[in-house]
């Protein structure tokens, strides 16, 4: 009699991408799953939620949770509650993979982030992100110095999110760190947050590609309806809230055209993730109110 082979066990667990507004967070998200489920922007404070991203390989399931960027003092009472909301989350993860720009490795900001894992007690790694900005002869004193100032990381790794260099790297580093237990989610999902959900953050990431610099902070984007139509295309509805009229006017553009181009950006990145086509209906609504709105119905469901 031959003894039957033991059922491989799986691993799952959760892994919080953590830094400072810009690091490249979101970006890291998307590089693993190789597509855009996050929003990213140059402009810093795109996420205002975390936003879970699933990676099934193998025996192994990890819920990748891409967070707020980290403020050293936030001032708005969003800000503030999302601020709170961040470090209740580290409290909750397995795994914390802390991203820096290496550009800004250093400076001010980031120190309060070294601070506050100094002190963690699970496994905590280094992303230094976005080296194809940098020279590799600059890299090896940057290594040095982490190791030698803050020595508790059990993996630094470099790798650009941008150009998706060295992901396998760290995908296989943070392995070793998930416990061992069933998977949370199942194996094709792709996220844990309803794509409507979803759907909203790539509207609010083509407005603010699109729009003057003051405008994305004085919005919020949330899902009205969603329809799956026979064929198999989606009829979505999404409000854009914003607190004053001359927004809504700015949104709109000159004779609808630049609502329309944000719709058309965020209807193609859509079709992309879905895979089969989207109709997208975009309408400006205002109310001064809207951020409290928001902070009473998280996750960005419409008020
Ligand atoms: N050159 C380069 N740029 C990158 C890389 N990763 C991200 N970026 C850029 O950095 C900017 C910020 O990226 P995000 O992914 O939105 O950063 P984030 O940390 O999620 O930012 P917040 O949500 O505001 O906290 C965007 O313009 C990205 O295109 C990288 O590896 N190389
Ligand atoms: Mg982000």
């Amino acid at each position: 009699m031959t003894d039957a082979p033991l059922p491989c066990p799986t691993q799952s667990g959760i892994v919080l991408f953590l830094g400072v507004p810009n690091a490249g967070k979101s970006s890291l998200l998307n590089a693993i799953l190789g597509l855009k489920l996050a929003a990213v922007s140059h402009k810093p404070n795109m996420t205002r939620f975390c936003i879970t991203g699933v990676h099934t390989e193998g025996t192994t399931q990890m819920i990748l949770m891409d967070a707020p960027g980290m403020m050293q003092s936030p001032q708005s009472l969003m800000e503030k509650t999302i601020q709170t909301h961040l470090k209740q989350t580290l409290a909750t993860v397995d795994v914390v993979v802390a991203v820096v720009d290496v550009n800004t490795a250093f400076h001010d900001r980031e120190r309060q982030l070294y601070t506050l894992l100094a002190r963690e007690t699970k496994p905590v790694l280094l992303v230094l992100n976005k080296i194809d900005t940098i020279k590799k002869t600059d890299l090896l004193p940057m290594l040095a110095r982490y190791q030698q100032e803050t020595p508790f990381w059990k993996a630094i790794i470099p790798l650009s999110a941008q150009k998706r260099q060295s992901i396998d790297r760290l995908l296989s580093e943070i392995k070793p760190c998930l416990p061992t237990g069933p998977w949370l989610c199942a194996e094709d999902d792709l996220s844990t947050l309803p794509m409507s959900f979803l759907a909203t953050e790539a509207t609010r990431e083509q407005i603010y590609k699109h729009l003057h610099d003051e405008v994305p902070y004085h919005l919020n984007v949330t899902a009205e309806s969603w329809e799956t139509k026979r064929d198999g295309s989606a009829i979505v509805r999404q409000i854009v809230w914003v607190d004053q009229d001359r927004y809504r006017r700015i949104l709109l553009g000159h004779k609808g055209q630049m609502l329309k181009t944000i719709g058309e950006g965020a209807r193609q990145t859509l079709a992309r993730v879905l895979g089969h086509p989207v109709h997208l209906f975009l309408t400006v609504m205002v109310d001064p109110e809207w951020t409290k709105q928001m902070l009473l119905t998280p996750g960005g469901t419409a008020p």
